[in-house]
């Protein structure tokens, strides 16, 4: 029987699968490597798996530029691979949600190369074409989030086509309602093959105003180019277009056919992330969870918890909000928030791993487990020859690129590569020796290992309604600890967070008459550094996590 509510509280394990097993050596992770690896997903008791794309494409942006929706790219393998996949998954009680990227296609779309050779070709109009400025130059000034231009010239129609990422990525005009049947052809044909769902790319990128297509008066005063991305869009127009709600709206109801399928939607914008959240799931006939890249953007101190918390709190009230501290898009949350950053990157403070993990898998909401976040990975720091990620090298040689977050999972810390491609082989990426050390199998050995820390965390939340789909409440407490409460059937869970690398006492307040859940308690009545603590009545039921 279905459990129609299975996502509200879901954890969700992100597999960026060309980074996560390679069963084939071509240093290239595939669907037989993670069917081979797939029992590691299942004992962190997560419900399900977010599949990155799998999809044929010519891997410019590695598969978000994709070629053939319904065909797998066979440097991950085949349909039946993927069907093995999809089964595992079932068998092991794991739901499988797959990347719909439905804003865009790759130029090598049989779609796109028909509507780039002729106005009159059935998909002529699939795409977001318009006439020069007078002067020839670009419609209007729009940029792409990888740089430049948002406009690319094609010859043959002597028009310009929309890019909201690379050029070899056309944007998609969903507002046709041809091409929007052929999205939602795709979206059944993988919910008929029986996946649970889908995550959203770049939801906010979906459509744009018609009117806005050709404004030269857009055009900056003096031809300047705005200094942040989308300046000009986000001035222009709402990201939150109503064409772009009737699209999800017709994603949804397609999703109310197969029982318990979902959507979780990718929310890019920076400003107004939980307004767009609150927007995109706060009706039953849209989404059913979003996910913002941008929490804690500030950094990650007291206060700017504080504001997330409230966040979170006033989101669950008007939508439902997926948490995702790190991903294949954002430098490794174990990095990015390291209280002492090291431009090396070095070794996270496993202590302070943990307690990210621990605000990811206790905020309301759901949540995405990045692969290796379970393992307190660092992001990878590599050198400028090992980049690969097109937006670190052609549009933003300042920015270091996605690739230090996608780098091969640690399995096995003796074998060559860690055990991710076989030993004659090598990866796509390099496998840092910060990671080699933090590999699979050392910490399955070690009971007091981020990996079995996670799993006993998860299994927890699983156990726990209060940690799963309780409400929340802020607690004022003295700085530096920061905590909140979750409640549900009675039963109240206190949550707290010690912020400093110094050992801190407990408020009497709290531990009066409370005991540690499920083994996460405080001893002595003190946080250690970094550390954290779930308490609950003394005399409350305390389901014992192994
Ligand atoms: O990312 C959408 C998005 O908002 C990007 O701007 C993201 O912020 C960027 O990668 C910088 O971190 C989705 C996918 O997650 C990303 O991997 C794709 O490159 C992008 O869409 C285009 O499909």
């Amino acid at each position: 029987m279905q459990q129609a509510d299975w996502w509200r509280g879901a954890v969700l394990y992100q597999v960026y699968p060309r980074s996560f097993a390679d069963s084939d050596g071509d240093g290239i992770g595939d669907l037989a490597g993670l069917l081979q690896r797939i029992d590691h997903i299942a004992a962190l008791s997560v419900d399900g798996i977010w599949l990155c794309p799998v999809y044929a494409s010519p891997q410019r942006d590695f598969g978000y530029d994709v070629a053939d929706h319904c065909a797998i790219d066979p440097s991950f393998g085949s349909l039946a691979d993927f069907d093995r996949v999809l089964e595992a998954a079932h068998q092991r009680g794991l739901k499988v949600l797959v990347d719909l990227v439905g804003g865009h296609t790759s130029d090598q779309h049989p779609w796109f190369a028909a509507s780039r050779r002729s106005k009159a070709a059935p998909t002529a109009d699939w795409y977001v074409w318009a006439d020069p400025s007078p002067d020839g130059t670009p419609p209007n000034n729009w940029l792409s989030v990888f740089g430049g231009s948002a406009w690319c010239w094609e010859p043959r129609r002597r028009q310009y086509f929309l890019h909201h990422f690379l050029p070899s990525q056309p944007t998609l005009n969903l507002q046709h309602p041809a091409c929007l049947e052929a999205l939602l052809d795709v979206a059944r044909f993988w919910l008929d093959r029986g996946v649970d769902g889908f995550r959203l790319d770049a939801i906010d990128f979906l459509t744009h105003d018609e009117r806005l297509r050709s404004n030269p008066a857009a055009r900056p005063a003096g031809g300047q180019v705005p200094a942040k991305l989308f300046a000009l869009q986000r001035h222009d127009h709402d990201m939150i277009q109503p064409a772009s709600m009737a699209v999800l709206r017709r994603i949804r109801a397609l999703l109310d056919e197969y029982p318990g399928a979902v959507s979780l939607g990718e929310v890019s914008s920076q400003d107004g992330a939980f307004d767009r959240i609150a927007a995109y799931t706060g009706a039953p006939d849209l989404l059913h969870m979003a996910y913002t890249l941008r929490p804690l953007r500030h950094g990650f101190d007291r206060p700017t918890l504080q504001a997330l918390l409230r966040d979170a709190i006033a989101t669950c009230a008007r939508g439902w909000p997926c948490w995702s501290f790190s991903n294949h898009d954002v430098e490794r949350a174990a990095t990015r928030w390291a209280p002492h950053r090291t431009e090396q990157g070095g070794q996270a403070d496993t202590r302070f791993t943990r307690l990210l993990l621990a605000l990811l898998l206790s905020l309301p909401g759901s949540a995405c487990l990045y692969q290796g976040e379970e393992l307190g990975l660092p992001e990878a720091q590599l050198q400028k020859d090992e980049i690969r990620d097109p937006f670190g090298i052609t549009y933003w040689p300042e920015f270091k690129g996605r690739d230090g977050s996608r780098t091969p999972m640690p399995w096995a810390e003796g074998e060559r590569f860690a055990g991710f491609t076989p030993a004659w082989s090598s990866p796509w990426l390099p496998v840092p020796a910060s990671h080699r050390a933090l590999a699979v199998d050392g910490q399955e050995r070690d009971p007091d290992s981020t990996l079995r820390f996670a799993r006993r965390l998860i299994a927890l939340r699983r156990a726990e309604p209060a940690l799963r789909q309780g409400t929340a409440a802020p607690l004022d407490l003295p700085e530096p600890l920061f905590g909140f409460t979750r409640e549900a059937a009675g039963q109240r869970v206190t949550l707290v967070f010690n912020l400093s690398g110094q050992p801190v006492p407990l408020p009497a307040q709290l531990e009066a008459g409370q005991a540690g859940l499920g083994g996460f308690g405080a001893s002595g009545g003190v946080l250690p550094a970094y550390g954290f603590a779930l308490l609950v009545p003394a005399m409350a039921r305390v389901p014992e996590i192994a």
